[in-house]
């Protein structure tokens, strides 16, 4: 594996990448350039210019997280084609710059959902927390209210402002959509880029919903095990494959992190892990703990034995954090608790492949 960081660069990130490669075992970036408007090219002279950035400090950028997919494409509006003819644009010029890997989703209007962004635990720390509840009743511009007052002046990847001005309009136009029809329109945008991928030696992998569960009347298609064997079948091709996100699938207890890592990662369809814990409440409703098993529902352990197992070589990351030691800085991104995350994940990885050598 290769272990990687989000890093949302230098005039948007509370952490500098001097910070990110003194973390042992780090080896590169997971980037993106968050200034592009979602549907059009990403320019060579950004590309190049990240690149060199993240190079410079001593680190890699293989992998993009994300590339957004227009919302023309998920609604399947006849505008699409432009749109996916930018993005194949897009996965030329990255592959240019060495690129391997790009994440993105197909989620409706939200890229991911939360209810709070600091709830406070018993130790003071600080987490992103859902709560079932308070989404059943909320308006969600109202909910893009309360995220603007509690982001730390930060961006939120996915909830950007101009395009939530645009709520109300965005929600009538996904009106009517169905899982099967959102289906269809991520088989029509993968036809359209896979052909790319290929050519350009780029693989795709899709990330889960979050939560895995439709919220506010919109449809979600990448929620569970099904979902993701329907998916990968869409386009038969390893170009066409996942993003494993254990705190997102994993807050439907029925889904099986290290079953679904096995089954998929077998296939050679997993090219990007997202590892990190949640802790499930009684009532389904979640914190994101810190890494630990002990500390959440899922058993690090077992999904680390699994990537282990199928001798995982992708791209790996934290994913989330808490805010400890009185660090101020984007929800769920900040240095220090990622940090320990990954110094765990390691860990975990160094004593499961030394057991595995001693047997
Ligand atoms: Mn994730």
């Amino acid at each position: 594996m290769k272990m990687t960081f989000r890093w949302f660069g230098s005039t948007d990130d509370s952490v500098t990448l001097e910070q990110i490669r003194q973390i042992p075992g780090m080896t590169g970036i997971v980037g993106a350039l968050f200034d592009v408007p979602v549907g059009e090219v990403w320019p060579i002279e950004k590309i190049a210019k990240l690149k060199k950035e993240v190079e410079d400090a001593g680190l890699e950028l293989e992998i993009i997280e994300s590339v957004n997919i227009h919302d023309d494409i998920k609604i399947g509006l006849p505008t699409r084609d432009k749109y996916i003819e930018n993005y194949s644009q897009t996965i030329r010029n990255l592959a240019q710059y060495g690129i391997k890997v790009i994440c993105y989703n197909f989620m409706p209007v939200f890229d991911w959902t939360r209810t709070n962004l600091a709830k406070e635990l018993a130790d003071k720390s600080t987490v992103l927390s859902y709560e079932q509840g308070v989404v059943d009743k909320i308006d969600p511009t109202a909910m893009l209210e309360t995220f603007k007052s509690s982001a730390n002046g930060f961006s939120l990847p996915g909830w950007e402002p101009e395009r939530m001005a645009t709520l109300k309009d965005l929600f009538s136009k996904y009106e009517g959509l169905t899982e099967d029809t959102l289906f269809d329109n991520l088989k029509y945008f993968l036809e359209g880029v896979i052909p790319t991928c290929i050519e350009c030696d780029v693989k795709l992998a899709i990330h889960p919903d979050d939560p895995p569960w439709p919220i506010f009347g919109l449809p979600r298609i990448v929620k569970n095990e099904a979902d993701l064997e329907r998916i990968v079948g869409l386009v038969d091709s390893p170009y066409n494959g996942l993003t494993l996100c254990s705190g997102c699938l994993g807050a439907n207890p029925s889904n099986d992190i290290p079953k679904l890592i096995r089954r998929f990662g077998a296939m050679g369809r997993i090219h990007f892990a997202h590892v990190r814990n949640i802790y499930i409440h009684e009532n389904g409703d979640f914190d994101e703990s810190s890494h630990l098993s002990c500390d959440g529902s899922l058993d690090l352990f077992e999904i680390m034995k699994a990537y282990h197992d199928i001798g995982f070589t992708g791209y790996i990351r934290p994913d989330h954090g808490r805010m400890i030691w009185g660090e101020k800085a984007r929800p769920g991104y900040g240095l220090y608790d990622r940090a320990l995350g990954v110094t765990y994940l390691n860990g975990l990885w160094e004593a499961i492949g030394k057991m595995a050598q001693v047997k």
